[in-house]
């Protein structure tokens, strides 16, 4: 049905599924395809990706779109496969388009069925797979549309307000390389820092899919998790419940327990570790059985924090025992999650379909991986590639989803050794944690010359006062930092770190 809806003088034709209602801050408008036809001709548009790597970001409807191009793989594996559309402008869940007098005009979904937001010149348009969820919709200044469509959405999926603190991964130094020995050294060094959660990240386990100690962890993760706890840190574990490997002791026996594809065979739902993987199907209660004993089994050996990765792998295409809707399917399977580990477990999300995660999670990675390089020589012009200038941009382009969780930029530097980050760059990562709000690093102190080790403890011990005074300009402490150039790609890190 055709509706107009009026935001003071702009009047905008809305064909809807059925009749919008007004609000303090915009309108909700009921579940179904949305299209409305905006005066704005070719302007900026706002994708969002659908999991944490995902690119997000502005771009022009007349410019390039924003999004993992030409690698089937990849977008199988960061970003919704089944719905992008690699050169129209479209993005999951909530999208935007800036207007003439520099108010924006946003659409965004109050929850699941794999919603899409997409804008060309004359319509800006919604659909999903599955129409279980209204639309906010509002005009006005940037920062206050979003913020009022997240706690629109906050107030059906709830918020969770548990925080992190500070911490450390072994991830970004040691990658699979870890042992419980260098662990325990590592937790020794660091003791006395102002580091709150020591986390463990993969490696420890024999393979993706079967959650137990490997040859590595002779004595056992629960010894590994009282190291942790005698140097003073909370232990935390990574995880990827809801994948596994082909040689998993999962997948070899019980490849019925996964999700299909349409001839019955495992489906292959991500690539990595250089291979590709499959899905447990969560519909089934064995798998639920099998979730409920892994999670008892972590959380018993004394790991409160952990950080569950590739968990997109729970809402991926595919047949299930029940034929629910994907993202209905993940959420459920993260609520039975969070049911057995309880409320004083801290669940850091990754690889995490965003919206579907709110109100479950307590934080949730913003973007790809960083690396120890500013940007990445492989795979140029993928947003999301691993390096430390693709992941500063996608966090900057995320802030906004602070009011659903604590979002997560990933690890900053402090090291000069095993690094080709120069000191502007390693402080464009410090400036964008602290603007986050999530401080978090993978240098082993042994790494660190004693200035170094100084910036680390200063760092960490900081709570900095945050202001927005840009789409990409903040205040901390005071401090003007404008990271538009970086954004944009109009500077070297250099710009960024002069004091504006
Ligand atoms: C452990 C790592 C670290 C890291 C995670 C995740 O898009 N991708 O193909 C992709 C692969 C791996 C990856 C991220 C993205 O790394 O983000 O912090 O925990 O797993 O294996």
């Amino acid at each position: 049905m055709l509706h107009t809806l009026e935001f003071g003088s702009l009047l905008i034709p809305a064909n809807v599924a059925g009749q919008p209602s007004h609000t303090p801050t915009g309108y909700i408008v009921p579940a179904g395809a949305l299209a409305l036809l905006h005066p704005f001709g070719d302007t900026e548009f706002y994708r969002h990706g659908w999991n944490s790597w995902s690119p997000s970001g502005w771009a022009r409807t007349d410019g390039v779109t924003i999004g993992i191009k030409d690698s089937p793989r990849r977008l199988l594996t960061a970003d919704d496969a089944a719905n992008e559309t690699p050169h129209a402008h479209s993005g999951s869940a909530v999208g935007a388009i800036a207007g003439p007098d520099g108010n924006v005009l946003l659409v965004g979904a109050l929850g699941l069925g794999t919603p899409r937001v997409g804008a060309d010149a004359n319509v800006l348009w919604a659909r999903s797979e599955h129409d279980l969820a209204e639309w906010f919709v509002a005009y006005g200044p940037e920062q206050t549309v979003f913020a009022d469509y997240t706690d629109a959405l906050s107030e059906r999926l709830g918020r969770r307000t548990q925080r992190a603190g500070t911490v450390w991964s072994s991830w970004y130094s040691f990658f699979e390389d870890i042992d419980e020995e260098l662990v325990a050294r590592t937790a020794s060094d660091l003791a006395g820092y102002p580091v709150d959660v020591f986390q463990l990240d993969d490696g420890w386990e024999p393979i993706v899919g079967d959650w137990t100690a490997n040859a590595k962890f002779p004595s056992g993760m629960r010894a590994t998790a009282d190291t942790i706890a005698r140097a003073g840190f909370r232990p935390g574990l990574w995880l990827a419940p809801l994948i596994a490997l082909p040689d998993s002791t999962i997948a070899r026996e019980r490849p019925d327990l996964l999700v299909q594809d349409a001839d019955g065979r495992p489906l292959t739902t991500g690539y990595n570790w250089g291979s590709h993987y499959y899905s447990l199907d969560t519909t089934q209660d064995e798998v639920k059985d099998h979730l409920r004993d892994v999670f008892e089994r972590v959380t018993d050996w004394g790991f409160s924090y952990l950080k569950l990765d590739f968990m997109y792998g729970g809402a991926i295409t595919g047949h299930r025992r029940e034929d629910l809707p994907r993202e209905t399917v993940y959420r459920d399977a993260i609520q039975h999650i969070r049911n057995v580990v309880g409320d004083s477990v801290y669940l850091l999300g990754c690889g995490v379909p965003m919206i579907p995660s709110v109100g479950v999670f307590d934080g949730a990675r913003v973007g790809p991986d960083v690396g120890a390089f500013w940007d990445n020589a492989e795979r140029v012009g993928d947003p999301s590639g691993v390096g430390a200038r693709n992941s500063i941009v996608a966090s900057l382009n995320r802030t906004w989803m602070k009011r659903l969780y604590e979002v997560d930029p990933d690890a900053i530097y402090f090291r000069s050794a095993r690094s080709l980050l120069d000191d502007s760059e390693r402080q464009v990562l410090r400036d964008t944690a602290a603007i986050l709000e999530f401080r978090s690093t993978s240098d082993p102190v042994a790494w660190l010359t004693e200035a170094e080790r100084r910036e680390l403890a200063d760092y960490m011990n900081e709570t900095a006062v945050i202001e927005q005074t840009g789409r990409y300009a903040y205040r901390i402490n005071g401090r003007a930092v404008d990271l538009a150039p970086i954004v944009t790609g109009e500077a070297s890190s250099e710009a960024a770190s002069l004091v504006v």
